[in-house]
């Protein structure tokens, strides 16, 4: 069989369990996804010397990481020509992009640091996500930022959460997509602090002082990320599931999640269902925590297609802003991009060709042996041949041994010559 009549026989197994493999394909061609530009360079960015702080951490030494813009945008567009489907832009502050010798620091940065950024994505149909980054500068005072006691440090960072709020309405005006921006901070302590609250009603008053910086609030989307602990600051975390969870609810932005700052049996597939019944948009960071926030390349794994089925199931696609995060320096960058992106792309459209009205009906009708019976027979369905029509409809290999080759060729031409 070649591969259009592989396609045609898997349509029809699908049919007879309900599914229209058609809409599948077309449903997800039309869903951004949005792309860390921080798998390139080990989350280093260009606006410092120093190393990767803020209680994360990538390991592996892979040669070839980019070390100026444009060997990031040279690979990333390497990486996206590899990608099937819909792509948005996920930034850091620390990625601005400065002329020779007009550096400004983190509270001063502006729109213009990114018009380099916001060309590159509008020659590529991309809108663009943000983050400020509160790690990986000399302003960061005892680990901490957005909770420092300290009030000149303190309002350091406000003032670059305010900037980075001017940057992302001036990427959602460009573009002309909406633009999340992420709140994260690593702030928190190795060993038993004496005092919880403090930190954490700083924590608020500053992500107040932040969000008053006016912005129109269909352009601009900020949430709070949330995680339980980080290397080095093991014992207490400010910015924790609690605090995220309930400023979101009471200010008005969404909460993120990513699935890689929960207790190891904590499952973020459970909790997407939860949060929907009660916020109108959530966002997502897609990783893969191998038995701490290690940030593996997303694979096409149980968890991973797990919480794609929740966003499907609960009919949630324009709801949940999904955002890659992971980063790993062991192997070939933009090989990881690649894999942890496509990982994600079959996550979705395996759960597009799920029979999710049929599973729901055996699931209320308490038909549970059967429920369990059918969800194995899914499984099995012949998905592989969906996914290979939907590459060849986005005009890209199926299979990581068909574009392998480019990768090879990349690192050979390009990257081992850095
Ligand atoms: C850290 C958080 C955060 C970062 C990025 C670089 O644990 O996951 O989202 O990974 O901002
Ligand atoms: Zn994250």
């Amino acid at each position: 069989m070649n591969q259009k009549e592989r396609y045609e026989s898997a349509k029809e197994r699908y049919a007879e369990i309900g599914v229209d493999t058609d809409q599948a394909i077309a449903r997800l061609k039309e869903i951004p996804v949005s792309l860390h530009c921080w798998q390139g360079d080990d989350v280093i960015g260009f606006d410092h010397d120093g190393p990767l702080t803020g209680g994360i951490q990538t390991t592996g030494n892979y040669p070839g990481k980019a070390r100026t813009p444009e060997e990031l945008m040279q690979d990333m567009d390497q990486a996206l020509r590899l990608m099937p489907g819909k792509k948005k832009l996920n930034l850091h502050a620390s990625y601005a992009v400065f002329e020779e010798g007009k550096f400004v620091d983190r509270d001063k940065i502006g729109p213009e640091h990114f018009a380099k950024w916001v060309a590159f994505a509008k020659e590529r149909n991309m809108g663009i996500d943000f983050n400020p980054t509160f790690f990986s500068h000399d302003r960061v005072k005892d680990g901490l930022t957005l909770t420092s006691p300290d009030e000149e440090t303190r309002k350091f960072w406000i003032d670059h959460g305010k900037a980075c709020i001017r940057i992302s309405e001036y990427f959602a005006r460009e573009t002309g997509m909406p633009c999340v921006m992420n709140i994260w901070i690593g702030d928190g302590y190795k060993d038993i602090p004496a005092d919880r609250m403090g930190p954490r009603m700083r924590y608020k008053d500053s992500i107040e002082q932040i969000l008053s910086e006016p912005y129109d609030k269909s352009l601009v989307k900020p949430c709070v990320e949330s995680k339980v602990f980080g290397i080095g600051v093991e014992s207490y975390t400010a910015g924790s599931a609690e605090f995220a969870l309930s400023f979101a609810a009471t200010h008005g932005c969404l909460p993120l999640m990513d699935n890689g700052h929960y207790h190891p049996t904590e499952m973020v597939s459970d909790k997407i269902p939860a949060l929907l019944c009660f916020y109108p948009e959530i966002a997502l960071h897609i990783t893969r925590p191998v038995r701490w926030d290690s940030d593996h390349v997303v694979l096409f794994d149980d968890e991973t297609r797990e919480m794609a089925k929740e966003i499907i199931r609960c009919n949630a696609l324009e709801r949940v802003y999904m955002a890659l995060d992971y980063f790993d320096a062991g192997i070939n960058r933009v090989a990881a991009w690649t894999v942890g992106f496509r990982s994600w792309q079959k996550a979705l459209l395996n759960a597009l060709c799920t029979p999710n009205e049929e599973l729901k009906k055996l699931q209320d009708e308490n038909r549970m042996t059967e429920l369990m019976m059918f969800q194995e027979d899914v499984k099995l369905a012949p998905f592989g041949d969906v996914w290979e029509e939907y590459c060849r409809q986005c005009g890209v290999a199926a299979e990581g041994r068909q574009w392998f080759e480019t990768i090879e060729k990349y690192e050979e031409e390009v990257l081992l010559k850095r």
